[in-house]
């Protein structure tokens, strides 16, 4: 195939938000998005490595205009002398996948790759496309190089396309092109075989089937028409025998059946009912799981309970050495700013070192790269450890149900998920904790109300600060990363979301620390912190007046 020079005019807005570039497809799908994109990524990628004839790992959530994407890539991958790329069967790979093929396929060969995904965002042509870069280490890529790619572009004038046929990716195979006298090879990999290896190594599975196979024990997991389904049907249907009607939306599909692909208790509606999650009567199974559109969120629930993910990462704290790959068990764990301190009180008992971190997966990576951390999670679902450099959903149910199946070794009555949490917050004392967002708000009127708010510190009567991080490894900072209200057993936190695709989002995040009571609702036990607040410090001020005109 000839290669060609196109000429192209800056497309505006590709700047990296939380994880990676998230558009309609409206906008994604216009012509030269993705080709300028990927050629930004490849001339900032080769001014730091040398990516000829390197390979790259290319695969996404499955979403609508993935398929299109992909071939558009190759075509530019080729042209900038990439020598390879592994790209999963179908496109399907998982965000976490990906990383780990990065990270170990063929000794860790691979030089990087791009995800295409926007993660729990919904999909189908008016829904959201998403695009990523990963490095070398497997992790999204840092702010120093997302910036560039931004600053490239808003410069570029030409980007390099090969003439390449369309690519049949629905066979698992090799297929090698000639591009000007260099071999560029398309081998299309299983979606999921990396990753089943990897869970291999890091899981007993004989001890998790065996909690499995109890009479009195029973799953469900809820794939939402999102990448998960290959890997949980190979996982739990094959390898652990669940009853294939127990997995439920395990089929990927372009527009997640029309659904929101977010793990929580709103979208996950159909597992919630299933595990009658809010209800007093009837037979429900012990365990359910949920997985977004890209399969790195995590959502538990036990019988009629849900388990608060910044407390399902202190739970996997508190138990770590329970799973055969950390028998030392948790070394060290960060938490993103906004996840409650439940962790911290982990940290604190167990004696291992606690990092606070911003919003995002990408803060992680250098932690565990210089080997101070084993474990982290975020409030929004996320939860991972060393084996690779994303959050990863199937691996933290895993993580759940070896903790159940350690627990429950030799016990004739069952402990339950929600036992666990008791047993846990008597030990650690509770932290109540609860997210509102507050979607779609004017961009200039939230960036507005943020600012209104930092004004108020000074009248605040607890200690308020806007959270700057700074990063011990690299030693770069990140400020601005949000609004922290803290006082006595309590903690309230703004800050903007950097997923949107349109608009902006302001969530606030409220917390409360009891030792004593700790059995009770949780709009409850944060009735007097969120009036506190939103009476005293917003309404009063007329701040929320700025948002509800969008609410
Ligand atoms: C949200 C979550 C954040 C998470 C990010 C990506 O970001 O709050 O914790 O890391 O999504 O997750 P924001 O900026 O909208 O609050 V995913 O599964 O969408 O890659
Ligand atoms: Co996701």
């Amino acid at each position: 195939a000839a290669i060609r020079i196109v000429q192209t005019t800056p497309i505006p807005g590709m700047k990296a938000g939380t994880s990676g570039l998230r558009k309609k497809v409206v906008e994604a799908s216009q012509a030269n998005y993705v080709e300028n994109f990927t050629q930004c990524v490849f001339s900032v990628y080769s001014e730091k490595e040398n990516i000829e004839g390197c390979t790259m790992v290319v695969g996404g959530d499955g979403r609508f205009y993935n398929k299109q994407a992909i071939q558009k890539i190759f075509k530019v991958a080729a042209a900038n002398k990439i020598g390879r790329i592994w790209v999963g069967e179908n496109g399907i790979l998982s965000t976490p996948s990906v990383s780990i093929i990065i990270r170990e396929r063929e000794d860790g060969i691979s030089k990087g790759g791009l995800i295409l995904t926007a993660s729990h965002n919904p999909g189908g042509p008016n829904g959201d496309f998403g695009i990523k870069f990963n490095g070398e280490n497997g992790s999204s890529a840092v702010e120093e190089i997302t910036n560039k790619i931004y600053e490239e572009s808003l410069k570029i004038e030409t980007y390099k396309i090969a003439d390449l046929p369309e690519i049949d990716i629905s066979t698992i195979g090799s297929q090698t092109f000639d591009v000007e006298g260099h071999p560029f090879v398309v081998e299309v990999i299983s979606s999921t075989e990396d990753y089943i290896r990897k869970m291999r190594s890091i899981f007993d599975f004989n001890k998790i089937k065996i909690l499995l196979d109890r009479p009195d024990f029973s799953m469900v997991y809820d794939c939402m028409h999102g990448v998960a389904g290959p890997y949980v049907r190979a996982i739990f249907g094959d390898i652990l025998g669940v009853p294939s009607g127990n997995l439920m939306n395990s089929t990927p599909l372009e527009d997640f059946g029309g659904g929101h692909p977010d793990p929580n208790l709103i979208y996950a509606h159909d597992l919630v009912k299933v595990m009658g999650v809010g209800k007093d009567h009837g037979i429900f199974p012990s365990f359910g799981a949920a997985n977004d559109g890209d399969a790195d969120r995590n959502m538990v629930l036990g019988k009629q309970f849900f388990v608060v993910p910044s407390d399902s990462v202190a739970v996997i704290a508190a138990n770590y050495s329970c799973i055969p790959s950390f028998p030392q068990g948790c070394i060290g764990a960060a938490r993103s700013m906004a996840t409650s301190l439940a962790l911290n009180a982990v940290a604190e008992k167990l004696g291992f070192p606690l990092f606070e971190t911003p919003t995002g997966w990408k803060f992680f990576g250098n932690l565990m790269d210089a080997g101070k951390i084993n474990l982290c999670g975020e409030e929004s679902f996320g939860t991972s450890s060393d084996h690779c450099r994303e959050k990863d959903g199937i691996w933290a149910v895993l993580c759940w149900l070896s903790i159940l199946a350690h627990k429950n070794e030799g016990r004739a009555e069952l402990l339950s998920v929600k036992d666990v949490l008791s047993e846990h917050w008597r030990t650690y004392g509770r932290n109540y904790y609860i997210r509102h967002d507050y979607e779609r708000c004017d961009s200039d009127q939230a960036k507005a109300f943020m600012k209104s708010l930092e004004e108020k510190f000074p009248i605040f009567e607890g200690k308020a600060d806007n959270f700057s991080y700074h990063d011990p490894v690299d030693n770069s900072t990140s400020s601005n990363q949000g609004l922290r209200f803290i006082k006595g057993n309590w903690r309230v936190v703004f800050r903007l979301s950097g997923t949107d695709s349109v608009g902006s989002t302001v969530r606030i995040y409220f917390e409360k620390h009891e030792t004593e009571n700790l059995e009770m609702e949780t709009e409850a036990a944060l009735q007097d912190v969120s009036l506190l607040m939103y009476i005293n410090y917003l309404e009063e001020k007329n701040l929320m007046s700025l948002l509800r005109i969008k609410l």
